[in-house]
């Protein structure tokens, strides 16, 4: 008797809970329908799609270089970009065995690509300057991708294929489409943390497949921290032999880090590393002996280590070689110094450093020597003909930094002021502390992550322009190869169509629209990214 009875009360507490749960995590979404603009992520900042469909016979189908254009088979930007476009948009099928496509008016068998410029860069890195802008017209008599340099063609490849679909006889399809498209930031980043945990070589470069399905345009390499040192240095081989997790399997030696380089090149994105110091750094204590600061308990050396030891010159000399060799191995403009969270305790306990304290007159203000510390750093880079990037930190206890300096913000709590005071100084700046992907609730998310606005903060039309973009943080401690994937997809396109899109995009069940089909697309093209709430994807695996 009393288990039936118990029956009704269990069923009464579940369709409750989850009542409750349906109506107080997404008030503002409906279940997902057909967006008017597809399936396009991030939303290009000009769209116009006609009714008028076209049908795309794969077997005829070509990408090829369009007449006039400045660019050839010698490009290997373009050619490798066709080729991952042509598989995207038709792998996995019998190209013969296609049919024909009931709704369609005409017959699409030509992307004819169209670079303009004389200087377009098929042949050098992206930068910060890169233009990626692009257009792109499918029409009756032909489709046209018109870019002045090979980042737009690669982006509007992306765009293109993402206008590609099939109906439900399985033939491919297009819509007559006019897009003219740019990027609103032109830093948009993913930070990958190799230093909390390995992550192996694939990983990387599936991350960057990732980036580019979403027109992101910068790894940020945390390569190191105070947990390994990863990076094989030639200069300095000790770092990694005693500070990786394992000397020979969990290092990136160059032979590696090219191939990260070139891959995330023939993307369109940049490879900015991270060396980050002085605080943050115990693991490069285990190979370069004097390296960081012994730290002090009552009166004797406690035999553990602090931040990098600023008062020997023998630190600057290790410093410049160091950043001698890495300003060779990566090729971008930009290296990140850190800079952040520096542990005042351990040079506060250490007679030596308050001797070189009051020496210098520094007082008792620790920051002071931290900032003694940067000074000598960032002289030591710009040496090397080097920008950087720095935590917020560098930024608050520093007074005089060089005006070229990009101030990143992480910390969340009260971050539009800070915002407000870097701009305000001057300074380019990018946002991340409303982005960390690392920090997981239940529910949808990206919903928060969508509503970010970066230029949000109080301040003039000028300052505004000194937000360069921001980036999506996946800080590594808690994070692998096991579960990087789905962590970073697709919350991470949430940050992307931010930073790419118009500032005017903010529908957010439009984007849910769009972003349930782009985020399927992921997983038909390899990438693990996980579901945004019920519902079916016909590329899951079973
Ligand atoms: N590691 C390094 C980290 C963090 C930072 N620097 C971090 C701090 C707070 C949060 C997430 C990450 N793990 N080197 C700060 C930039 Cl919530």
């Amino acid at each position: 008797m009393t288990a039936v009875r118990s029956v009704p009360v269990l069923l009464f507490v579940v369709a409750a809970a989850s009542n409750a749960y349906r109506l107080h995590k997404f008030p503002e979404l409906t279940a997902p329908e057909p967006s008017p603009y597809g399936s396009l992520w991030p939303l290009p900042q000009s769209v116009q799609v006609s009714p008028v469909v076209m049908f795309i016979p794969p077997p005829e189908f070509r990408i090829v270089h369009g007449e006039g254009s400045t660019a050839g088979p010698d490009c290997l930007v373009l050619q490798d970009a066709f080729r991952r476009y042509f598989d995207y948009m038709f792998d996995y099928i019998r190209l013969k065995d296609v049919p024909a496509g009931k709704t369609s008016s005409g017959r699409l068998v030509e992307l004819q690509v169209i670079l303009t410029s004389k200087d377009n860069e098929c042949h050098k890195y992206p930068s910060i300057l890169s233009d990626e802008s692009y257009k792109l017209s499918v029409n009756d008599d032909g489709a046209v991708l018109q870019a002045s340099q090979v980042w737009g063609a690669v982006r509007g490849l992306e765009t293109f294929s993402q206008l590609v679909y099939k109906d439900e006889t399985g033939a491919f399809l297009i819509n007559k489409t006019q897009i003219t498209d740019f990027p609103r930031f032109a830093h948009r980043g993913i930070l990958l943390d190799t230093s909390r945990h390995f992550l192996p070589l694939k990983v990387i470069l599936r991350t960057l497949d990732a980036m580019s399905f979403n027109k992101l345009n910068v790894l940020h390499w945390h390569i190191v921290d105070d947990q390994s040192f990863p990076y094989q240095s030639e200069t300095f081989p000790e770092l990694s032999d005693k500070g990786a997790y394992q000397p020979f399997t969990h290092i990136y030696t160059f032979i590696d880090i090219r191939m990260v380089i070139e891959y995330a090149r023939l993307r369109g994105i940049r490879v900015v590393p991270e060396f980050d110091t002085p605080g943050h750094a115990d693991s490069w204590g285990k190979g370069q002996k004097d390296l960081l600061t012994p730290c002090y308990k009552d009166g004797e050396p406690s035999g553990t280590f602090g931040p990098v030891n600023p008062i020997i010159n023998n630190t600057y000399t290790f410093m410049y070689k160091l950043f001698r060799e890495i300003g060779k191995v990566f090729p971008d403009q930009y290296i990140h110094l850190g800079g952040d969270e520096v542990d005042f305790s351990c040079w506060k306990s250490n007679p030596d450093i308050n001797k070189f304290m009051a020496e210098h007159g520094f007082g008792t203000d620790y920051c002071k020597l931290e900032s003694y510390y940067v000074q000598q750093i960032l002289g030591i880079v710009s040496s090397l003909k080097k920008g950087y990037m720095v935590w917020q930190e560098v930024f608050d206890n520093h007074d005089q930094l060089k005006p070229d300096t990009v101030v990143e913000v992480w910390k969340e709590k009260n971050y539009q002021e800070e915002m407000a005071a870097v701009t305000a100084a001057g300074f380019q700046t990018l946002l991340s502390a409303p982005w960390y992907l690392n920090r997981i609730t239940i529910g949808q998310d990206w919903i928060q992550i969508y509503h970010v606005e970066p230029t949000n903060f109080s301040g003039t039309e000028e300052q505004k322009h000194l937000v360069i973009g921001g980036e999506a943080c996946l800080w590594g401690e808690f994070v692998d190869a096991t579960n990087l994937t789905p962590r970073l997809w697709p919350r991470a396109s949430a940050v992307a169509e931010r930073l790419w899109s118009n500032k005017t995009v903010t529908s957010v069940q439009d984007a849910y629209n769009r972003l349930v089909v782009h985020r399927c697309r992921m997983v038909g093209r390899g990438i693990a990214a996980e579901p945004l709430y019920v519902g079916f994807c016909e590329n899951e695996v079973n």
